[in-house]
């Protein structure tokens, strides 16, 4: 059992560090008022090799293990969690493309989402396919050499600014799981276009639309996997997207905890720093103990996935703890500035509104316990 990052995953989180507080933390709070997508700071991350962080290299990867991943995604985060959120999704893509993609697949695809060319998307959940995903009714209907895409997909992180989008759709009448395929989607392809952009209480900068297809011809070569396999394609693409989340929501709460303690430090009433009265004490000690307790949880589960052990489990545990941790450090931190956490004058307002979305995408907290549950208990009815 390990606990210290070697000399090699220290390096490589200082480096994203310096990047972060340099190229993110001066900009996160305009971009969240002006709702304004960052595509520069993509590419710039993508010269960092960010953007294809587990990818193999002979596809312009930089073959990350998930515990260096989670180290970069809870360092950005503590800047913007939008932006971490964003680089998460286009990397589940490219990752899955990598993944379960044939040659010519990976070929046409996966180098150009590392080196940001491409901005990947994942279009899973419908306006009545949310928690139970696998009830979509997105159609794909094979026509000869194409498929023909007609449905509605909903609450596509990226969606509008991406350029290639992962899309699960029911290729079979059969009910369930089995029918459903996945494809992927080129902007601009005919018949595909944006609908509703979602206005959001928090996560602002990060772009959240309707993705609408009307009589659009997919060719055969673009399923990804076999027909009906989708819907474990798009599962277990989520294992790796959970633990970035929890890895997020750890850099969110972290980043929270900081501008607490430093406030709680300064901040004097009845002739002395708040932080010296114990009931502030207390929520900072509670605060640093279960972002510890999280972390720790993250890196677990990235291992486990990292050695192909069944990981949707931790995955599960790693995203729900985490993000209820960051949700109740978040709010808190609002607490303990009072009035002055409230306000936009500092940055923990918006990671309270952020991290609230964590506990709802990629799987609500009550699915992830569900998935615990299933683990531990088999499907008893
Ligand atoms: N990896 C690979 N395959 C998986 C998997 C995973 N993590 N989880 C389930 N599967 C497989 C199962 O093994 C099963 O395969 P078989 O039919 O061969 O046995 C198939 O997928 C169906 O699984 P299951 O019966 O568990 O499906 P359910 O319809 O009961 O749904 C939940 C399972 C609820 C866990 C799933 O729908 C879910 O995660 N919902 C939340 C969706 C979500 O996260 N949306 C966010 C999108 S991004 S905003």
């Amino acid at each position: 059992m390990q606990f210290d990052l070697d000399e090699e995953q220290r390096a490589i989180r200082d480096t994203v560090r310096r990047f972060t507080e340099q190229e993110i933390v001066p900009h996160a709070s305009t971009w969240d008022e002006q709702e304004y997508f960052p595509r520069e700071v993509y590419l710039k991350m993508a010269t960092l090799g960010l953007l294809g962080m587990t990818i193999p290299e002979i596809y312009g990867g930089s073959a990350l293990s998930r515990t260096v991943a989670a180290l970069v995604y809870e360092e950005l985060a503590r800047g913007d969690m939008a932006t971490a959120v964003g680089l998460s999704v286009h990397n589940m893509v490219a990752g899955s493309i990598a993944r379960f993609g044939n040659a010519e697949q990976r070929e046409r695809w996966v180098q150009r989402l590392a080196c940001g060319e491409l901005l990947g998307a994942f279009a899973l959940s419908e306006a009545s396919a949310g928690s139970d995903a696998a009830s979509l009714q997105c159609r794909a209907e094979r026509r000869g050499d194409h498929y023909v895409l007609n449905g509605t997909k909903m609450w596509v992180t990226n969606g509008g600014e991406a350029d290639l989008y992962l899309v699960m759709a029911r290729t079979s009448p059969v009910r369930g799981s089995q029918g459903i395929s996945c494809f992927v989607v080129e902007k601009g392809t005919s018949g595909f276009r944006f609908g509703k952009i979602e206005r959001k209480m928090g996560l602002r900068s990060s772009p959240t639309r309707e993705l609408i297809f009307e009589q659009c011809a997919i060719p055969l070569g673009q399923r990804l996997g076999e027909e009906g396999q989708g819907f474990k394609i798009a599962l277990s693409s989520l294992d790796g997207g959970r633990i970035n989340i929890g890895a997020i929501a750890v850099g969110v709460a972290q980043a929270a905890f900081e501008v607490a303690r430093s406030y709680a430090c300064q901040r004097t009433q009845f002739g002395q720093p708040i932080g010296a009265f114990q009931a502030v004490q207390f929520m900072l000690a509670d605060m640093a103990m279960k972002i510890e307790a999280a972390r720790l949880l993250v890196y677990e589960a990235a291992y486990k996935l990292d050695h192909e052990q069944n990981a949707s489990m931790y995955a599960s545990m790693a995203k729900c703890f985490a993000t209820d941790v960051a949700m109740e450090v978040t709010t808190n931190a609002v607490q303990v500035l009072g009035g002055a956490g409230y306000v936009r004058d500092y940055p923990v307002e918006r990671y309270m509104r952020d991290v609230k979305v964590a506990q709802i995408f990629e799987g609500t907290n009550q699915i992830q316990r569900v998935v615990i549950a299933r683990a531990l208990l088999g499907n008893i009815r």
